[in-house]
């Protein structure tokens, strides 16, 4: 007897069956528990292990980060789904032994998938700690790839006609059967499909495309940012939602008692509340990614000291729920200003600020401040974060730099009335004491008017009043000194490795 459908065929629907399935169960554990799909994991396997220049070529490829998070998980999930078709084309092909190539075909694939991703598998979005999350996501892969590999046995089965006994014909003929077979696999597969699409446009809602890039800028910059105009960065595709019954904040590594607290225990706790900027290392020259808040918490110091930490820290090795690492020195943490915060402008963290608990890390670049942090190792040799690892650094203090933020390159201003010009200045953890603006490429400077000092660790906001009276092609340059004296860096310097520097300088149109 001969099925309708040729092996390949068979082969084929079985893989997509199984394929959708295994799609829909990870985008549901992706979803419920915030256990990350192997696309996604493989994304984070691979970002620090490009350089500097790979990972900018490939924004160029695919237009900027967001681009390239889209196209690494749909590339993920593509390639997942193909390597199950080859294994059920395989599997339908062999005539001899199926199932048991079935087992050993579905076996490799999950023992490469949990191989390569080993390092990223106590990432879990929901915000289990790394311990319980890394048995989360194996168990995700384990029941996943299982039921995969069962999924392809039940459609190549149903596919498959076998030769009925001479004695006992049935009322369906073989052939019949394998066509109803098909057309029933077909079903599922369309059924599957909608989940798997319903599910993806869950997932999509929720996805950082829409804010990750958000800037500050324009003439009504703000002492104070509100916490839906902060700026934002964030490697993930879609970012965490932590519950905090599942999650704690841990201090461990070169300490006498590896600690851990609750959320509640951090809360009851003496908080203090603390104005800081916070500036992207990509921040460049006269961009937004910059932005300043009252952060409320604990100073970290306090944590660490509770841990008793061993003399021999040379840093500090920070892990977030998100995979996410960082690093910065022993002596960075122990300062009293650097802040495990819980609060943002009088609330709670915003989710997308990294509820429940993050870094506040003065006069370091926003890398250093990590969202959704669960724990902190203290080290004693030298190591590397995410992007460390890419090759930025290794200085990531912030310089002096200002901004003319209230007109871009190409306005027109008019020659008889006064135009107002405003603008930022960050001296990292320095303060700002001093801008000047020229308005004439920077042959000549003039005090710009202070109208908000900020703190030692926070941007300050100037305004200078000018009434151009020529008409013509112009230059406004601005620049900044901080409160220990030192002057904004004039060499211009790109954001690749260690942020960019240089005056801003915007050319306007007097008419
Ligand atoms: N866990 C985690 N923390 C993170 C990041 C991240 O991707 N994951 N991005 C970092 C970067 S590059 C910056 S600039 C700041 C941005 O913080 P914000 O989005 O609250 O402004 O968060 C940092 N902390
Ligand atoms: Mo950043």
């Amino acid at each position: 007897m001969r099925s309708s459908l040729a092996a390949p065929g068979r082969g084929l629907l079985a893989g997509l069956v199984a394929g959708l399935l295994l799609t829909t169960i990870q985008a549901l554990a992706r979803l419920w528990l915030g256990v990350p799909p192997p696309a996604e994991l493989l994304g984070d396997r691979i970002a620090p292990l490009l350089s500097i220049d790979q990972f900018f070529g490939l924004f160029g490829v695919f237009g900027g980060y967001n681009g390239l998070k889209q196209a690494g998980i749909l590339g993920g999930t593509a390639g997942q789904l193909a390597v199950g078709f080859v294994i059920a084309i395989a599997v339908a092909v062999v005539s001899r032994r199926p199932l048991r190539l079935l087992v050993i075909l579905t076996a490799l694939f999950l023992a490469a998938a949990l191989a390569v991703l080993w390092p990223n598998l106590s990432t879990n979005y929901g915000g289990w700690t790394p311990g319980p999350a890394r048995a989360i996501t194996i168990a995700t892969m384990v029941v996943g790839f299982a039921l995969f590999g069962a999924a392809v046995a039940v459609v190549l089965r149903v596919l498959t006609a076998r030769p009925a006994a001479p004695t006992s014909p049935g009322p369906v003929s073989p052939g019949r059967r394998a066509v109803l077979g098909g057309v029933g696999a077909g079903v599922v597969g369309v059924g599957l499909a909608a989940a798997t699409g319903g599910i993806g446009a869950a997932l999509v809602r929720e996805s950082t495309f829409s804010y990750d890039g958000l800037r500050v800028g324009g003439p009504g910059i703000t002492p104070i940012t509100a916490n839906e105009a902060f700026y934002t960065v964030t490697k993930n595709v879609i970012d965490p939602r932590i519950t905090p019954s599942r999650w704690n904040f841990g201090i461990d590594g070169a300490v006498a008692t590896p600690t851990t607290w609750n959320l509640g225990d951090l809360r009851a706790m003496p908080q203090l509340t603390q104005e800081t900027t916070l500036s992207c290392i990509s921040n460049g020259v006269g961009d937004g990614l910059e932005s300043n808040a009252m952060w409320t918490g604990i100073p970290l110091a306090d944590l660490i000291a509770a841990a008793g930490p061993s003399d021999a820290t040379v840093e500090v090795l920070l892990t977030a729920v998100d995979g996410y690492t960082d690093t910065f020195p022993i002596d960075k943490a122990l300062d009293p200003t650097t802040l495990l915060a819980f609060g943002m402008n009088g609330v709670d963290l915003p989710r997308r600020h990294g509820f429940p608990a993050r870094l506040v890390v003065p006069g370091m670049y926003g890398e250093k401040c990590l969202k959704w942090i669960t724990r902190v190792e203290l080290v004693t040799e030298e190591r590397k974060g995410f992007y460390e690892t890419q090759g930025w650094g290794p200085n990531f203090e912030i310089p002096t730099r200002s901004r003319i933020a209230s007109l871009t390159s190409g306005a027109q201003v008019p020659r008889t009335s006064t135009t107002v010009l405003t603008g930022t200045a960050h001296g990292g953890n320095r303060g700002v004491a001093r801008v000047e603006i020229s308005v004439d490429g920077a042959r000549t400077w003039t005090d710009a008017r202070i109208t908000y000092p900020g703190t030692r660790l926070s941007w300050a906001l100037w305004s200078h009043d000018w009434r151009p009276n020529t008409a013509g092609v112009t230059q406004l340059v601005v620049r900044a000194t901080d409160q220990d004296g030192g002057r904004q860096i004039i060499d211009e310097r790109g954001v690749v490795p260690q942020g960019a520097t240089g005056l801003h300088k915007v050319d306007v149109t007097v008419i």
